[in-house]
């Protein structure tokens, strides 16, 4: 009686095959999950079976058995019989290594079911069903080793068309793999292992992944649609709402490294924010706040850092407002409020608040007007209405923004010569100080207010 070799490895994933959502290659041994890793995976990462090969256990265990000699020994089987004579029952030592490796029980004199220790553990962990034709018809395997399989692999004519892993060992499959051609074309999986398919994955005809979709509401439909070149994410659509459009767009590098990535705020199904990445670093993000289709605000980013942001208010091309940040806050903002190429308005603000703002009134390029204020309110404003560099016009302003008093130096020669007092918006008293010319009214300013 001939030593029953059969050598069908399962359809497992390989280390290659193995790696996990942030791109590290899981924990593995001899191609195969190690079961704390398995553990660790529940709910937490999740592996998406990126290629699968077939496996390499069973093919190492063939060379050593052609090559005998490497062991100095050849295999060697022991048979047992029932009281009529019929095998039933095969030890096999393959490697001649003076250990029993492989179990064959036979029945009707044909081997049925063959056990292999493909680990020197001492112990089966792969089983192989046979039909009467002595062909694979099912095989299990066990891999985290408690003696329990935790994959089973149905064949047809030898070749794999499913199988089914248990990937927390709890007894009970969570993943589900669809062979054609004895390839994968098609996997379900129960990402939270409580049974409920949230995984969809879809190979090419080389078994590489090109396509997941992950149901991550538990709503009954996919919200994460996942594409794939080589084995690697190239794009990721999400409907993060759950209603049934996408909203969320990203892609990525060659070393799946986000890229861009675009979001649809509004939910119309069209972006209206582009974020760019470098070396998977935020480095600029547009924002369409006009809802025109295309960008009206841009921000600027250092070492994922907000430095800047740009808005064209009005929609025409022109960047109209600069805003400058440190620490997450603007310190600075710069306007041009007439929209036509200059800045004239700076404010500077202190934790997000406007402490100082200078204004250019006559839009010549000079900065005649400041403005101080208390918290976050108007308090002060200087004037230098001759254009000599020198305020030479003083107002003072409320709690409720009131104008209670206004100053002025009508000599320019830096002192205070009239005084105006101010009650709801009227001249309430006028107070010479000294001054050739000092009967005429408080001086008009502009620009009233911006
Ligand atoms: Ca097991
Ligand atoms: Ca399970
Ligand atoms: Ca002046």
């Amino acid at each position: 009686m001939a030593f029953s070799k059969i050598y069908l490895p399962l359809p497992l994933l390989t280390k290659e095959g193995m790696k996990n959502k942030s791109g590290l290659i899981a924990n593995l041994e001899e191609g195969l999950f190690i079961s704390e890793d398995c553990v660790r995976d529940i709910g937490m990462t999740r592996r998406r079976s990126r290629k699968w090969r077939l496996g390499s256990t069973a093919a190492l265990f063939l060379v050593a058995l052609l090559n005998p000699t490497a062991r100095g020994a050849d295999p060697a089987s022991k048979y047992f019989y029932d009281d009529k004579g019929q095998i039933v029952r095969e030890e096999v030592d393959s490697t001649g290594s003076g250990r029993t490796d492989t179990w064959i029980t036979y029945k009707d004199g044909k081997p049925v079911l063959q056990a292999m220790d493909t680990g020197k553990h001492g112990k089966p962990d792969t089983w192989y069903h046979l039909t009467p034709d002595g062909q694979v018809a099912r095989a299990e395997k066990d891999q985290n080793l408690d003696g329990k399989p935790d994959v089973w692999t149905i064949y047809e004519k030898e070749v794999p068309v499913k199988a089914e892993q248990d990937l927390d060992f709890d007894g009970k499959p969570d993943r589900y793999i669809y062979f054609e051609k004895g390839k994968p074309v098609r996997a379900e999986e129960s990402v939270k292992r409580d049974g409920k398919i949230t995984l969809w994955l879809y190979y090419d005809e080389a078994g590489v992944l090109i396509r997941d979709e992950e149901d991550t509401k538990g709503i009954g439909r996919a919200t994460v649609f996942s594409y794939y070149q080589d084995g690697k994410l190239i794009r990721r659509e999400e409907d993060t709402k759950g209603t049934g459009r996408v909203d969320r767009w990203s892609y990525y590098d060659k070393e799946e490294r986000l890229i861009r990535r675009e979001v649809s705020r509004s939910g119309s199904g069209r972006p209206d924010v582009w974020a760019h990445f470098e070396n998977g670093k935020i480095v600029k993000q547009e924002e369409d706040l006009l809802g025109r289709g295309r960008p009206n605000v841009t921000y600027f980013f250092q070492e994922g850092v907000l430095g800047r942001r740009e808005e064209d208010t009005k929609g025409v091309g022109k960047v109209d407002l600069i805003e400058w940040y440190e620490d997450g806050k603007p310190v600075k903002r710069q306007q041009d409020s007439r929209q036509q190429g200059k800045i004239d308005v700076v404010s500077y603000l202190r934790q997000g608040q406007i402490e100082r703002q200078e204004v250019d009134t006559k839009y010549e390029g000079r900065y005649d007007l400041v403005r101080f204020y208390a918290n976050g309110r108007l308090a002060k404003e200087e004037y230098d209405t001759n254009g000599d560099g020198r305020p030479d016009v003083w107002a003072y302003y409320d709690e409720k923004g009131d104008k209670v008093l206004q100053e002025e130096d009508t000599e320019y020669d830096g002192k205070v010569h009239v005084r105006f007092r101010f009650e709801g918006g009227r001249v309430v008293s006028k107070e010479v100080v000294s001054a050739r010319k000092s009967d005429g009214p408080p001086r008009l300013l502009t620009p009233k207010s911006w």
